[in-house]
C-alpha cells in the first residue's frame, strides 16, 4: 500500500515514540480494556495456538487494566529481548521496519470509544497489545518479527513494500497454523476481532490455503473487512525456515512481472485447506 506522508507529531520523538503515560489512563479505558479483554480470553481458548495463551500467562497480561508498556517491556526482555513502545498512529514504513529490526515492537497508546468496539481503522492499544505482543513471547515468532523489520529496510530500497507488506498481512495479522490436523489462529488482526476469530476459523465464506511465499507475495488484500483468504503455516519454526533464509531480491524481481491475484482467488498449485463459497463477500457486495 502506498503509504500518505506522515508528519511527526509534535511532542514525538525522531523516532516517533511518545511517553505511554500510563497515569493518564482513565477508569473508562481500563475497563474498555476488560470489556474486550473478557469477550476474547473467553472465546479464544482452543481456538488461537497455545502459544499465544503462554504469552499471555508470562507477561501476566490477564490482570485487569490497559498493561503498562515498562513492565510488558521488562518481561518480555527476559523471554525474547523484545521491547513495547508507545506511538501515536501509524508511522512510516521505514521507521515501522527500524524499530522491528531493533525488536521494538510499537503500539499505538489509545484505546477505541465504545461506539468503536467492532471496527475502528487505525490500530488501538488492544490490537497492537492484545493481538501482537503475546506471540512475541516464543523465540521463533520473534525471530520472524525482527527478520520481516530487516526484510522491510531492504525492500524499502528496492521499491518492493507493496509486495513485502502482505507477506505481514497473511502471516502476522491475518494468519492461520494448522498442527496435527487442527486448523488455529495466530494472527494479530484475527484475535484481536470478536467477529473475525469465528469468520476466520468456522465459516465456509473464506479460502483457506497452505502457505507459500511466492503465492502469498502476489495476493491482493482487503483491509475494510473479513479476508477472504487466509493462509495456513506449519508452525513459526517452519514460517521462519521459509521466509529467513531466501533472497528476496529474485522474487520481487520477478513479481514485477506477474499479475496480481484477486483476494478470493484459488490457483490451480494452491494447496487447498478448504475452498471458500465466498457467500459472506458475496452478501456484502450485494447490498
Ligand atoms: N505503524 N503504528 C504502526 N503500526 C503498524 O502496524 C504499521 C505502521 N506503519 C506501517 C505499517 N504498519 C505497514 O505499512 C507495514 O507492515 C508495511
Ligand atoms: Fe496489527
Amino acid at each position: 500500500m502506498a503509504q500518505a506522508e506522515l508528519t511527526l507529531p509534535e511532542g514525538a520523538a525522531a523516532d516517533w515514540t511518545v511517553p505511554q503515560d500510563w497515569a493518564s489512563y482513565t477508569t473508562g479505558e481500563h475497563a474498555m480494556w476488560d470489556r474486550l479483554f473478557e469477550r476474547q480470553a473467553a472465546m479464544l481458548p482452543g481456538r488461537v495456538v497455545p502459544e499465544f495463551m503462554e504469552g499471555l500467562d508470562i507477561l501476566r497480561m490477564t490482570k485487569p487494566g490497559i498493561p503498562d508498556f515498562a513492565e510488558l517491556s521488562e518481561r518480555l526482555m527476559r523471554a525474547t529481548g523484545w521491547q513495547v513502545v508507545a506511538v501515536p498512529g501509524l508511522v512510516p514504513d521505514r521507521v515501522f521496519f527500524e524499530h522491528l529490526a531493533n525488536r521494538r515492537f510499537v503500539a499505538g497508546r489509545f484505546i477505541r470509544k465504545p461506539e468503536q468496539i467492532d471496527y475502528l481503522q487505525e490500530p488501538d492499544v488492544f490490537h497492537d497489545v492484545f493481538g501482537h505482543v503475546p506471540l512475541l513471547t516464543h523465540p521463533a515468532f520473534a525471530d520472524y518479527m525482527q527478520a520481516y523489520g530487516e526484510g522491510g529496510m531492504r525492500a524499502d530500497h528496492m521499491g518492493a513494500i507493496d509486495h513485502l507488506a502482505r507477506l505481514y498481512w497473511y502471516t502476522v495479522e491475518f494468519g492461520l497454523m494448522r498442527r496435527e490436523g487442527r486448523m488455529q489462529l495466530y494472527g494479530a488482526g484475527i484475535v484481536s476481532s470478536y467477529g473475525e476469530s469465528v469468520f476466520a476459523l468456522d465459516d465456509a465464506s473464506p479460502n483457506r490455503i497452505g502457505f507459500d511465499l511466492k503465492r502469498l507475495m502476489r495476493t491482493q488484500y482487503r483491509i475494510d473487512d473479513y479476508q477472504q483468504s487466509y493462509f495456513v503455516i506449519d508452525s513459526f519454526e517452519d514460517l521462519l525456515r521459509k521466509t529467513s533464509d531466501v533472497d528476496f531480491g529474485p522474487i520481487y524481481h520477478e513479481l514485477e512481472g506477474s499479475t496480481d491475484l484477486a483476494p478470493d482467488a484459488v490457483a490451480p498449485e494452491d494447496r487447498v485447506y478448504h475452498r471458500g463459497t465466498q457467500a459472506y463477500a458475496r452478501a456484502k457486495m450485494a447490498c
